[in-house]
């Protein structure tokens, strides 16, 4: 397999890279750390190193160097389309290479091999209420694999600590072969009649998961999933889910009970679950006026939701200081494919005014849009409108970088993670609001 055979070259390279930093530089001081970025979530403490992708503030997401316009167009393309295969995608971020057509395609056609899906996954999700949220389910299948883990097993056998990693391979392109299927029967068992349409072999990976929710017959909804799942995949190491997913595994637990994890991050409404709250949000305004509101209308409404201190969702980063390039990559699609949809107008139109009201008042770091800003637009359009499945998607691309960094963290021999926790009245005592007890 080319991708495990690129991953074995490279690793006494990057080994030597690290073993020089820690031999050579280990007392080189990176950055302090103030009470204010203790007390508003660790904000900006440069806690760890990702070598997959890099979150510049200013320029946006670069997957292994390239950014979003650069990943877009220089990926090996699915078949009949203008959209990159996810497999070219999933090579890039294990090898840090761009593949050609055949490495793409061996990637597609491992995950078409391995995409079946114990039956017992789906009685685990059969048993559960109809009404539980997809993301819960979603991270309860992902958990319901676990007992397949081949690192696992062999840990148990006594594996030496320089395979970990091809077992970490094996397992995450085992669970990234069968994501797509566990979403979509996910969707069809929640929203449908519980079947989900055979897949056809011919197409590729971000295709088949469309057609399994029954839009094989809808080839711009099919360049949409690939587009989707492509800019949604990773964004560098340090947040939420991508941390999660790291510090789960940092313990040595395997890929399923790590990316179960990151899931659970993403299910929150300040991180994946946005794009589901940012269409709520969308769909509310139409209700509210009836129709596309005026610039006015559209200004007082944003007002009156800030001073009842909502936030305006898909506004914001913790790290972009720009408009994100997976919302323009978005907006660029949908202004191609659907410029008339009378969501995708309000999603212009608040685009237009939202910045300049959230950047009013000063508090706000980046009043710019992020990826969810748009995202559920185009699903709504193309009449995928169980909102609260949206966040399934997201996880669906990002369990492809979640995987690919713990195969790294494994190739690189990365140690436990165990930072330190201070008591309150330590930070007192240390800045001198009491005395140190003697
Ligand atoms: N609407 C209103 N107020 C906002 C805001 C928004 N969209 N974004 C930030 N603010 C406020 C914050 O609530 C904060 O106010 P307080 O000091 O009163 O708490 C202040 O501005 C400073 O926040 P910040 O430093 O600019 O932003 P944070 O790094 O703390 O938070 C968030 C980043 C993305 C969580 C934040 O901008 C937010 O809540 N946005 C809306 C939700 C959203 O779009 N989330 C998706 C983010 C992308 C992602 O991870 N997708 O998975």
């Amino acid at each position: 397999m080319k991708i495990r055979e690129k991953i074995r070259e490279q690793i006494p390279q990057w080994m030597e890279r690290i073993q020089r930093l820690k031999k050579d530089h280990s007392d080189f001081v990176v950055g302090e750390v103030t009470i204010e970025q203790i007390l508003s979530g660790i904000r900006g403490v440069q806690i760890s190193i990702s070598d997959i992708s890099y979150v510049d503030p200013y320029e946006g997401i670069r997957l292994r160097g390239y950014t979003i316009p650069q990943v877009l167009s220089l990926l090996p393309k699915a078949k009949n389309s203008e959209m990159p295969l996810a497999g070219g995608l999933y090579y890039l971020l294990l090898t840090g290479e761009l593949p050609n057509r055949d490495e793409a395609e061996e990637v597609e056609d491992i995950w078409r091999s391995r995409s079946d899906v114990p039956q017992y996954v789906w009685d685990v999700i059969r048993a559960m209420p109809r009404e539980t949220h997809p993301m819960t389910l979603f991270s309860q299948a992902i958990m319901a694999l676990q007992p397949q883990s081949l690192f696992a097993k062999a840990y148990l056998e006594g594996l030496p600590k320089s395979q970990y990693w091809e077992y970490y391979l094996e397992d995450s392109l085992n669970l990234t072969a069968k994501i797509p299927k566990i979403a979509a029967f996910i969707f069809c068992w929640k929203y449908k009649n519980g079947e989900i349409e055979s897949p056809d072999p011919d197409l590729d990976w971000s295709a088949r998961f469309a057609q399994m929710i029954g839009k094989g017959a809808d080839r711009q909804y099919q360049e949409l999933m690939r587009l989707y799942l492509v800019i949604h995949s990773d964004h560098e190491g340090a947040n939420v889910s991508a941390h999660t997913s790291h510090l789960v595994s940092s313990a040595l637990s395997d890929i399923y009970l790590s990316s179960a994890a990151g899931m659970n991050g993403l299910a929150g409404p300040l991180h994946g679950l946005a794009n589901q709250e940012c269409i709520r949000w969308l769909i509310n305004v139409y209700e509210v006026f009836g129709r596309l509101p005026s610039d006015e209308e559209l200004e007082g409404y944003i007002r009156t939701q800030l001073s009842a201190g909502y936030v305006i969702p898909g506004y914001g980063h913790a790290v972009l200081r720009v408009t994100d390039p997976r919302f323009t990559a978005q907006m660029e699609f949908a202004e191609r494919y659907l410029p008339n949809d009378p969501l995708f107008q309000l999603v212009k139109q608040v685009y237009r005014l939202a910045p300049s009201i959230l950047g009013e008042n000063g508090k706000i770091k980046n009043p710019r849009p992020n990826v969810d800003a748009i995202n559920g637009c185009l699903q709504y359009y193309y009449g995928v409108r169980e909102v609260d499945f949206y966040t399934v998607l997201f996880g669906v691309s990002r369990i492809l970088g979640l995987t690919a960094h713990a195969v790294w963290a494994r190739a690189l021999g990365k140690p436990i993670e165990r930072p330190k926790s201070l008591t309150t009245r330590m930070l007192e005592e240390r800045v001198g609001i009491i005395q140190t007890e003697p």
